[in-house]
Formats: structure tokens, sequence, C-alpha cells
């Protein structure tokens, strides 16, 4: 008989250990995200649970729809002032290279007919603050490396795992918009995108795309013609996107903009760069385009054989 309730006390007493040894796991990982996302709407502290399932199933909605789900005032509002001015610190050290690109990232010599999009020249006037400019305390960089973050936007859209782009530099960024320059038209070479505007310019730079003009199996060039020389405004969506709103985006077949800016302050968004490998880091080639330099690693990298096919 002792020994019967003895057990049952031990097994409930276990069981409330183990619950409360599960919560601190999930604390851990959390606490601190807490502090900067209102976990009572976005429920990155309970991965799994209904309310998780249900923040996940809304996106993958919107995601299926037309590739693009914003999850609005994810930062705290009370932390937007100093998301802005984060930002702001950072953006002196943003590197600037305008560059004359077409809406597929593709060289601008490729043999193509005269009438392609792809032969009409637009000039990428936006400039990006890399990830070792960006302190680790920086809400941007928190919200990068946190694991249930990654957990939650693996979920969205759909992915088994998800990892930080192991570039030291592209990794993480702000993406710069000087007023007189946008980000042009383009196509993404990656198949999702996740971002949070930051700062508000004075006028323009809205966020403009063109939901699944292209399909896996169909460029549909006259429609991507259209928006490129202004004759497409029934293609185009714009956002009303908001500092610390959260954007998940998938750009391989939505052509889409950031629209030049005017007035006197910049726009600034954070670009959160994640893999589905682990350890891909871009050409040396590329990253000094990007950035205006190269580390170690993307040296080395150029020098061993990838054993993936993943485009730069
Ligand atoms: O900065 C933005 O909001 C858009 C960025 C974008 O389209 C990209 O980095 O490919
Ligand atoms: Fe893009």
């Amino acid at each position: 008989m002792i020994g019967v309730t003895g057990v049952t006390g031990n097994l409930s007493e276990f069981r409330a250990c183990r619950r409360r040894l599960h919560q601190n796991i999930a604390m851990a990982g959390t606490g601190v995200l807490d502090e900067i996302v209102d976990t009572a709407r976005y429920p990155l502290d309970a991965p799994d649970s209904a309310r998780w399932r249900e923040a996940v199933a809304a996106a993958r909605t919107d995601l299926a729809a037309d590739g693009c789900t914003v999850l609005r005032e994810f930062i705290r509002p009370e932390l937007t002032e100093r998301l802005r001015a984060e930002g702001e610190a950072m953006a002196p050290h943003a590197y600037y290279r305008t560059e004359q690109v077409n809406a597929y990232n593709i060289p601008l010599d490729t043999d193509l007919p005269a009438d392609h999009p792809a032969a009409i020249v637009l000039e990428r006037g936006n400039a990006f603050v890399p990830r070792d400019r960006i302190p680790a305390d920086a809400l941007i960089h928190r919200l990068y490396t946190s694991a249930p973050f990654q957990r939650f936007v693996a979920d969205c859209f759909g992915l088994a795992d998800l990892h930080e782009y192991a570039d030291p530099l592209a990794g993480l960024c702000l993406n710069v918009v000087a007023p007189g320059m946008s980000h042009p038209w383009h196509f993404d070479t990656n198949e999702f995108t996740v971002s949070m505007l930051t700062q508000l310019p004075d006028a323009g730079g809205e966020f403009e795309y063109c939901p699944n003009i292209r399909t896996p199996h169909a460029e549909n060039l006259a429609d991507v013609r259209a928006v490129l020389t202004g004759t497409g405004e029934r293609f185009v969506r714009r956002l009303a996107l908001r500092p610390g709103d959260l954007q998940l985006f998938q750009g391989r077949f939505s052509l889409h903009r950031v629209s030049p800016v005017s007035g006197a302050a910049q726009r600034h968004s954070a670009i959160f760069a994640y893999t589905d490998q682990p350890g891909v880091i871009g050409t040396a080639e590329r990253t000094r385009q990007l950035f205006g330099r190269v580390l170690p690693a993307h040296v080395e990298r150029d020098s061993v054989v990838r054993g993936d096919r993943l485009l730069d």
C-alpha cells in the first residue's frame, strides 16, 4: 500500500517536475525574446501549441495565396523607436555602389531578344550594412539568432529546418535606401525572404509586388515587361509596412521592388537571411560587389568544391 501511494506521489511529483523543466527549457530560449515580441500575440514561447499552430496556419494561408504575409507589430510597439534608432546608428556603415542590373539578376550581356524584359537595365541604388557591423545586442540581431524565432519562421514556410546563412557579412543586413534611390524590380534567387522595416522614409519607399506574376512553368514575359515599363499597374500590390512588422516573402515568382524614396529620411529594413542547408557562404566576387570587401571565409569558400548546386 505504502509502495503504491508512494509511487503515485512520486509520479505526480515527477510529472510536475518534468513540466517545470520543459517550461524552463522553453523559457531559456524565449525569456529574452518575450521582451522583444508580444508572445501573447505571436506565441514563440509555446512551440507546437494550439496558438502556435493557429499563427502558423494563418501565415501559411497568406503565403499560399500570394507568396507574402505580414505579421503586424511583431516587435512590441513600445520598442519601435529603439528599433529605428539602432538602425540609424548602423546605417553609416552601409556600402554604396550603384549597380546596373536587370530584374532577373542575370548578366546584362546575356544574349536575349531585344524585347526580353531582362534587356531592360535598372539601377540598384540600395546599400547594405553587413552583419559584422550590426551589434550582437541589436534587436534585429537577437531576433535573427533566436532559436524559437527560427523554428517559427521555418514552420510558416513549411520547412523542416532553417539555418542562419553562414556568410559572415550577408547573413543579417540592414538594407538602406537613401532619398533618390530605389531597390528596383527583381525576382529573388533565394526561395524565401524574412525582413522587417525599421525606419520609414518621409515618402515613397513602398514595398510593391506582383503576386505570382511568373510560375515555375511560365515566365509570362509580356506581363513582367508591362510592369517594368510602367503599364502593368493591374499586377501591382502595395504593402503599407510599419516599423516592427515582420514580412515573410517568397520572391522567386513575385516580381517586387522598393519604390524610389523621397524626402529627407532613408528607408531602412533588416534582411534576415536563412538557408535550408547549413554552412552556405557567398562567392568572393558577389560579396565584393555587395559589401566592397571580403573576409577569409569567402576566399576559402571559393577554393572548396561545394557538395550542393545552390545559387549564390
Ligand atoms: O528591403 C526590402 O524591403 C526588400 C528587400 C528585397 O527585396 C531583397 O533583399 O531581395
Ligand atoms: Fe527581393
